[in-house]
């Protein structure tokens, strides 16, 4: 079983990495729309990503024999500015998700949940790939800026993540 506050903790970081996968939805069909398709691409696997960070945290609420309690998801935002700026976003939403998992951590150990506590570490190592990924593509963007030609280099570069993997810019050159 799981503490009524470790249960609450759970189900409420589950919302938020279902709030993850709408944000990168919305973002991804934002830059299609805007024939950004490679970055689209990438943004719609991490929105695929954001959906499974849900479902492992529910599969371990439910194998506690907890009550998974599924909360509505914030809409997220349906416009954004250019695609420096969008991933400007994405990297301070990374970074409050990581506050979030570091909190989360911390309430596993206050309440001496060693399961929860060894389950988490997964989440504290993916938000440091997370964040290193998202500012690697701002780097990049940085240097090309976004409105020159070699932007479309970049964004077909993104264009080949495939699932499970994150694709750093920088490895796919
Ligand atoms: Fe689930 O890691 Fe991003 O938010």
């Amino acid at each position: 079983m799981l503490s009524s506050t470790m249960q609450n903790a759970l189900n409420a970081q589950i919302n938020k990495e279902q709030y993850s996968s709408q944000l990168y939805l919305a973002m991804s069909a934002h830059l299609d729309a805007r024939k950004y398709k490679g970055f689209a691409h990438w943004l719609r696997v991490q929105a695929g990503e954001e959906t499974e960070h849900a479902m492992k945290l529910l599969d371990f609420v439910m194998e506690r024999c907890a009550t998974l309690e599924l909360k509505p998801i914030a809409a997220p935002p349906s416009q954004f500015d250019g695609v420096i700026q969008l991933f400007e976003l994405a990297l301070t939403h990374e970074k409050e998700n990581t506050a979030s998992i570091h909190n989360l951590f911390e309430t596993a150990r206050s309440e001496k949940d060693y399961a929860s506590e060894i389950t988490l570490h997964w989440y504290v190592t993916e938000q440091v790939a997370e964040e290193a990924v998202i500012t690697a593509v701002l780097d990049h963007l940085r240097a090309v800026g976004d409105q020159g030609g070699a932007i479309w280099y970049l964004d077909h570069r993104m264009s080949k993540r495939q699932r499970g993997e994150t694709l750093n810019p920088s490895d796919a050159y």
